[in-house]
């Protein structure tokens, strides 16, 4: 048996893209409700409507045969201003959630945060402001209290480097100028280490771990200038993130990089304690795509000697095909990512994100997603021979479980087991229908993911 006894098999979601409701029962606004949203894109006042149909939909997951659910609870259901005041009423939904979780056997593994700082906090400076750590840790803190008899698995922050290389997703809207990306990064590492130790000391049987997209960068060409402009990349996009919440400390090329870059980042006197105070007991990772780089004189970071101080540019793999939106697909990719995890950090893994975003086609009332069955089954394949030479992994969990809105595509760009019945234009009846790939990742997991085919 390749997948270990215990093995999670899950699918996942995260709040603001699939639950609706944003502004009901006391929710304040999280920045992605204040965002300028993509033209031909919905808001975020309805999405898949999972708030008002969790039970429809729970009975679905379980009908799925998932024994695990990766979601996101809502900052901003919990504290709608950020700090201060508990709604109760967001307490009560994500109890409900849970119990429901639990009553048909699905284990409920929970990102504190995902993308959707309160509002309220941004218009304070958001993670720039250092008050956002304390915010941060007394959100965790809540959640810890009301929910920690109820969780074993819980994700600090999910994407944290995405956060800082692509800075909408932590800001709402553009930022500005002088938005100091690393300081603000910087202040969340604090947060989340600080929410690890935390969690340790009030929870000692539960278990927490950051939640950052990892793919490796390679080198374009066989030249020493890619190799080291690909381990710049690494270092800056993947190791800052992953030797901070683990080993406590900043890679050194990353910080290399980031002070020739010349961005601001202030260390204060106990940040590095705290960074060392918080271990993670997992890293959960989230895997779409690997990426490619190349150096570029006159572009790519280099000192007055000529040296290459930081990352290269990121250009198309010529041997890899991509999806309808230009991604990558690197199925091999997953392993030896998988591989380098282990082989770095040696701590258990657990994949929180993974799938292929396609315009899918209702057609007489089904959906025929063979190619998102392949691409699952090629990942799949690949992570079980990762975890054949020794690599622990103990979870899957493919996005998403259900049809959401996707960033920048809003409807158009799906990835669900589940089709949830409406697009950008019209909520329709937002009815639930499996697609092809349900029965098929329900055939793997009764198999324990012996059949893939
Ligand atoms: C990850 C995010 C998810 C989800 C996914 C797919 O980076 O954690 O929230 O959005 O990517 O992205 P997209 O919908 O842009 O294709």
């Amino acid at each position: 048996m390749v997948f270990p006894k215990d093995f999670l098999w899950g699918a996942s979601t995260s709040a603001y893209q699939v639950e609706g409701a944003s502004r009901e029962d006391g929710k304040g606004a999280s920045v992605q409700d204040v965002k300028p949203i993509p033209e031909g894109t919905p808001d975020f006042t309805v999405c898949s409507d999972h708030y008002h149909r969790y039970i429809e939909d729970v009975a679905l997951f379980a009908e799925l045969g998932l024994n695990a659910y990766r979601f996101s609870i809502a900052w901003t259901r919990i504290i709608p201003d950020g700090v201060g005041e508990v709604n109760p009423k967001g307490i009560e939904f994500y109890t409900r959630l849970i119990d429901e979780l639990r009553a048909h056997g699905i284990e409920p593994v929970v990102t504190v945060y995902h993308f959707d700082l309160p509002q309220a906090l941004a218009e304070q400076g958001g993670w720039a402001n250092r008050a956002t750590i304390d915010a941060f840790v007394e959100y965790a803190r809540v959640l810890f209290e009301h929910f920690g008899d109820k969780i074993t698995y819980w994700q600090t922050i999910n994407e944290q480097n995405m956060m800082t290389m692509v800075p909408e997703n932590v800001t709402g809207g553009t930022p500005s100028e002088d938005y100091p990306l690393y300081q603000a990064n910087h202040h969340m590492l604090v947060a989340q280490s600080a929410v690890m130790a935390l969690c340790h000391q009030v929870l000692p049987e539960a278990k927490i771990g950051p939640a950052p997209n990892i793919g490796l960068a390679m080198p374009l060409n066989g030249t020493p200038e890619d190799v080291l402009c690909a381990q710049y990349s690494n270092a800056l996009d993947l190791w800052l993130y992953l030797d901070a919440a683990v080993y406590g400390r900043y890679n050194t090329m990353a910080l290399d990089a980031i002070r020739f870059a010349g961005h601001t980042l202030e260390i204060a006197d106990g940040d590095m304690e705290i960074l060392r105070s918080g271990r993670p007991d997992f890293i959960a990772f989230n895997y779409y795509t690997t990426s490619t780089i190349t150096f570029v004189p006159g572009e790519t970071p280099q000192d007055a000697t000529g040296a290459i101080r930081g990352p290269g540019r990121r250009v198309p793999n010529p041997n890899l095909p991509t999806t309808e939106w230009g991604w990558t697909i690197d199925p091999l990719g997953f392993r030896t990512t998988a591989q380098e995890l282990e082989s770095r950090y040696g701590l258990p893994l657990i994949v929180t994100e993974n799938g292929l975003g396609a315009y899918d086609q209702l057609v007489d009332g089904h959906v025929e997603d063979d190619y998102r069955i392949e691409y699952l089954r090629d990942h799949l394949t690949t992570l079980g021979q990762a975890i054949t030479t020794g690599v622990n992994v103990f979870g899957y969990n493919p996005w998403s479980a259900i049809d959401l809105i996707s960033t920048h595509e809003g409807f158009l760009k799906r990835y669900g087991f589940i089709y949830v019945n409406r697009d950008n234009e019209s909520e329709k009846d937002l009815a639930r229908i499996k697609k092809k790939s349900f029965h098929w990742y329900r055939k793997v997991i009764d198999s324990h993911g012996a059949d893939l085919t």
